[in-house]
């Protein structure tokens, strides 16, 4: 090798070598001379856009990376564990600086976040919540109290029914931290109220189109047994947009007929309420992007994070509605 080509073989191997020590992607939000921040990265694994409240989480999200100058890879998982699991690997090997996950389901992501771990990738757990063994395995979760909102729901529906009636539930996505814990939040309202029992239980898989289907099968079903529905329990406003279009198919008058409280808080719920169509929706904030990127921030600059951060919700009835839905922003 004459001493032109071992100069370059030398530096070659050098640039190699920075580009170890030095990754290309800053893993802070570090100034530049200017004083303007560099640009991270960080993977976004959205669930989908089962509902209003999903588009207003993605589009928080997004804004919220826009401007802050992040660069975002959003990933949409349709529903499906397994398609997170491999827009979580895709982010790891792409080397992003951050993830920001919100799971479908609570099961199942020990293994794929002991992958980001080992990266050393911080993952921001934002809506739901999962289950692991090892609560290092994520940075910090950003979410509601869904036992206090179905709490609420629950509450609020016993005093309306006078503790007495026969409700219907339409459950979210099986196996979702919202759907398991709105449940029991219910159920342990209704402990109070022995003459208040559900009847009927199914999923609705948070989307208007099942949350119709269902509540068609659960009129049905009450037609044919000869059992009063007093009232639907919806775990997210657009099954009980479904479940009211169902109940009016029916012949029957939904917030009337049939009481109907449901979770979220999403303009169209407003709208019903003010029609007289839905008696009460107690909210839910999607509107996460704020904070989900402070906590990006804060994981990688080594700053520790609370495990979880709770987001303030609270209840609003079909009286309040006209006051309220010029301020409501999602
Ligand atoms: O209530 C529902 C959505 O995870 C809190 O998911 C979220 C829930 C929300 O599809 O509308």
């Amino acid at each position: 090798m004459n001493a032109k080509l071992r100069r370059k073989h030398l530096l070659t191997a050098a640039v190699a070598l920075a580009g170890a020590l030095w990754p290309t992607t800053n893993r802070c939000l570090a100034a530049d001379a200017a004083g303007a921040k560099r640009p991270i990265t960080v993977g976004f694994s959205q669930i989908g856009a089962e509902s209003g409240w999903r588009t207003a989480e993605t589009k928080s999200i997004r804004s919220e990376a826009a401007k802050r100058r992040v660069n975002l890879k959003f990933s949409d998982a349709q529903q499906k564990q397994e398609n997170q699991i491999k827009a979580l690997g895709t982010f790891i090997a792409q080397r992003v600086d951050a993830i920001i996950l919100a799971p479908v389901v609570e099961a199942g992501w020990e293994p794929i976040l002991k992958q980001a771990k080992a990266a050393k990738i911080p993952v921001i757990l934002v809506d739901r919540g999962v289950k692991v063994p090892d609560d290092s395995l994520y940075a910090t979760l950003i979410a509601s109290d869904f036992v206090a909102e179905g709490r609420m729901a629950g509450e609020w529906l016993a005093k309306k029914l006078g503790g007495k009636g026969n409700v219907v539930e339409l459950q979210g996505t099986a196996g979702a931290a919202p759907a398991i814990d709105r449940k029991k939040g219910f159920e342990e309202a209704l402990k109070n109220y022995p003459d208040l029992r559900i009847t009927k239980s199914q999923t609705g898989e948070f989307t208007r189109a099942k949350g119709k289907e269902v509540m068609e099968a659960f009129l049905k079903a009450a037609q044919g047994s000869g059992t009063k529905i007093n009232a639907v329990y919806a775990h997210n406003d657009d099954m009980a947009l479904g479940a009211i279009q169902a109940i009016e198919e029916a012949g029957l008058k939904p917030a009337s007929d049939i009481m109907v409280v449901s979770i979220d808080g999403i303009k169209p719920a407003f709208e019903a309420m003010i029609a007289g169509r839905l008696n009460c929706t107690v909210e839910c904030n999607p509107l996460l992007g704020p904070a989900a990127f402070d906590a990006v921030e804060a994981a990688l600059a080594g700053t520790s994070l609370p495990k979880k951060t709770i987001v303030k919700d609270q209840i609003f009835e079909q009286a309040a509605a006209k006051e309220v839905i010029g301020t409501r922003q999602y």
